[in-house]
């Protein structure tokens, strides 16, 4: 039997693709796998462990935060932090940047920006949940202290970005800008292995993803277009089918690979949308452009937007390019 490639294997045999790392992503993306496993560990076991519900405090986004979730947050913030490459942090369930000004990190050259456990609302009613994270070069001088504007960069400044999915298999699924890869954790040996090389998402698709419980607040184009892939019309494979699971790591990992389309609208709710740019629309942004795909905000590129805030929102439709260029011409048809 063939050996599946590891993670770790896959990481070195790549490093060439980044050059000036000379092993620092390999050594950072390896505790973010190490991470990974410990997170997905307690995620299985929560229920047994007295780890689900909410803590009764809330985070940044007002948002209750689960047992889980800052579990998520300190197991990636301790794992990033025992290796000299990160020189800070932020993170969905912090206000702030958490800057590691110590000495082993002075001259540390990468900013990472995460949501350490995406949709976690779900986790309470075993439904699968994510990792997100992105990482860029720091802007600011080596030795000096990190800055916001080093975590304020646009998506396509990115150097790597990823998720993992904690669903009936967990997977960890990156870019480091030369295409997209996914590993499947053998839980057997606690490795991960590529189980899905050089991943592209279906041109088009028949999947469209959106909480259509805030139909009556989305803008017209919206409107129209969700009625658009509900009307029957056998040329154009129509009706879509409707799958939205409300974990955004999942829908997302299911239309990467059967193709479909991600949408999460302004509305009265969210008048910008309820998505993070910086540690949810741009990492996925960054893969599916990566393996073929779109990522706007329903008119400029995800990835060109100049981010102005840590926790900024921004409308977003992701996914098989021909389903998010219709979106596109409905949203300009019915601008109002
Ligand atoms: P709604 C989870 O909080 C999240 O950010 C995504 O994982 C998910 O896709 C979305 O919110 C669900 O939001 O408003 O449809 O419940």
């Amino acid at each position: 039997m063939v050996q599946p490639t590891t993670l770790g294997e896959f990481i070195v045999e790549n490093q060439r693709d980044f050059p000036f790392a000379t092993g620092e992503l390999s050594q950072l993306l390896t505790s973010i796998r190490l991470a990974a496993k410990v997170v997905n560990r307690e995620i299985n076991k929560a229920g047994l462990a007295d780890i689900l519900g909410a803590m009764g405090s809330e985070n940044v986004q007002g948002e209750a935060q689960q047992k889980l979730d800052i579990m998520a947050n300190d197991t990636f913030m301790r794992a990033l932090r025992s290796m000299g490459q990160v020189c800070g942090v932020a993170s969905e369930e912090e206000e702030h940047f958490v800057a590691f000004d110590d000495d082993i990190h002075s001259d540390a050259r990468y900013v990472v920006l995460m949501d350490p456990l995406d949709g976690s609302s779900n986790i309470d009613v075993n439904v699968s949940v994510g990792t997100i994270f992105s990482i860029y070069r720091r802007t600011t001088p080596a030795e000096s202290a990190v800055e916001l504007k080093d975590f304020l960069q646009p998506g396509d400044a990115q150097i790597a970005a990823g998720y993992v999915v904690y669903g009936s298999s967990t997977m960890l699924v990156y870019t480091t800008g030369n295409g997209v890869n996914g590993f499947t954790l053998d839980p057997s040996i606690g490795v991960f292995c590529l189980s899905h090389p050089d991943m592209q998402i279906p041109q088009d698709g028949k999947i469209y993803s959106v909480n259509e419980g805030n139909y009556v607040h989305f803008p017209e184009g919206v409107k129209r277009y969700i009625k658009y892939c509900q009307e029957f019309d056998k040329a154009t494979n129509r009706p879509y089918t409707s799958r939205y699971i409300g974990s955004l790591v999942s829908d997302f990992h299911r239309n990467l690979i059967k193709g479909g389309v991600y949408l999460y609208p302004t509305g009265t709710m969210a008048p910008k949308g309820k998505l993070r740019l910086l540690y949810e629309c741009n990492p996925l942004a960054f893969i599916v452009e990566q393996a073929g795909g779109m990522a706007t905000d329903g008119t400029r590129r995800i990835m060109e937007i100049a981010p102005d805030e840590l926790h900024q929102r921004v409308p977003c439709f992701i996914g098989s390019p021909r389903m998010v260029e219709t979106a596109h011409a409905f949203l300009r048809k019915y601008e109002n």
